[in-house]
């Protein structure tokens, strides 16, 4: 039976150039600063990030709690959405781990948080308050459908987050994704932001990591977090070196998930019980709400699971599928079929 895996863009396998480059990759002690593979990753990230510096990270988690930890100290406040992976799916590991409180604002569909409504919950200076320090944003946004924060809309959270003197943090998971979505340098797309964390592990296939990019200055205090959280890796470049094939082999390529993921919607919109509008699928993530009582979304995963198509239900009636290396226009067509099969018969 063929497997076609849309669970996640998490679940890519390094491609045989990144085998190789792993193989092959010259190491030393990364807590050291020396080791090259990493060196060269982290100089690369940052400079097509745009930024000063980078530190490489295991995981996207562990980069968007260094950052929250290295903007913010014990007490302070972090402006968040409601559907952020970092206040969903992190464990709320910023109040866990450094006595960050979350200042909850609705995420909107597009997955922005309206400004007026950041604005508002600024906290004045007074006794019985938190100071607020820091906004983040999450680009593209997960549960929001993989939607694109444009750099129109970055630019005027940049400029109310320096007029309130507050640091922006954006969760860049996916910030490639966005990029080549939009047709335009990654760098113009954070322009505004102190920090960005974004996965090499998602749609660009390392097997293992993610960086953050900010000012030297941000990066040395992320590096000592990294470091008390017990990410201080050793010869990391091992690792590190598919992150380099990552970055020059594996971003372009994600306009064909991107062309997949609309396909697959477009043939998804058409069956009964399915509620999607085409046009929020604008990267590789495509959420659907569920609108048949005769089977739960639950049986509706069970009974394509069956058929060894894989997806999740991200909670309520709505469900995700992920395009990603790996799915061919093969595999989409294979995949409607079998929702044909279960939703038609
Ligand atoms: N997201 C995963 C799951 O954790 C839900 C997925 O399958 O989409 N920011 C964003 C926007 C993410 O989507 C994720 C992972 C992370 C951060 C965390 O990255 P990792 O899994 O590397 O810690």
């Amino acid at each position: 039976m063929r497997f076609v895996d849309l669970r996640s863009d998490t679940v890519t396998k390094p491609t045989p150039a990144m085998r190789r480059a792993m193989a092959n990759a010259e190491v030393g002690d990364d807590v050291m600063g020396e080791d090259p593979t990493v060196n060269r990753l982290e100089a690369m990230a940052a400079e097509r990030l745009g930024k000063e510096s980078g530190l490489f990270v295991v995981s996207g988690t562990m980069g968007n709690l260094v950052s929250l930890l290295s903007h913010c100290g014990r007490g302070d406040e972090v402006i968040i959405g409601d559907s952020a992976h970092t206040y969903i799916y992190e464990q709320g590991g910023m109040a866990a781990l450094g006595g960050i409180h979350p200042r909850v604002v609705p995420n909107r569909p597009d997955g922005t948080l309206d400004l007026a409504e950041v604005e508002a919950v600024i906290r004045p200076d007074n006794v019985h308050f938190p100071h607020t320090r820091l906004i983040t944003v999450e680009n593209t946004h997960n549960r929001k459908g993989g939607v694109v924060l444009s750099p129109r809309y970055m630019a005027e959270l940049g400029a109310l987050a320096r007029k309130h003197g507050l640091r922006v943090h954006v969760d860049g998971a996916r910030i490639f994704n966005a990029a080549v979505a939009l047709g335009i340098p990654v760098a113009d797309l954070v322009r505004e932001a102190d920090s960005i964390t974004f996965c090499l592990s998602k749609g660009l296939s390392a097997p293992v990591g993610a960086v953050v990019c900010g000012s030297q200055e941000f990066i040395a205090e992320a590096r000592r977090a990294r470091k008390v959280v017990g990410g201080g890796m050793r010869q990391a470049g091992v690792i590190a070196a598919a992150g380099i094939v990552a970055l020059n082999e594996m971003v372009e390529r994600l306009v064909d998930d991107h062309a997949n993921a609309r396909v697959l919607a477009a043939g998804l919109a058409e069956l009964p019980g399915v509620e999607l509008r085409e046009e929020s699928v604008q990267t590789n993530i495509i959420i659907f709400s569920w609108q048949r009582s005769d089977m739960t979304p639950q049986q509706l995963v069970a009974a394509m699971a069956k058929l060894g198509v894989l997806f999740f239900s991200i909670g309520g009636n709505r469900l995700r599928l992920v395009t990603h290396y790996g799915i061919e226009r093969e595999d989409i067509v294979y995949t409607l079929e079998q929702f044909r099969r279960v939703l038609m018969a």
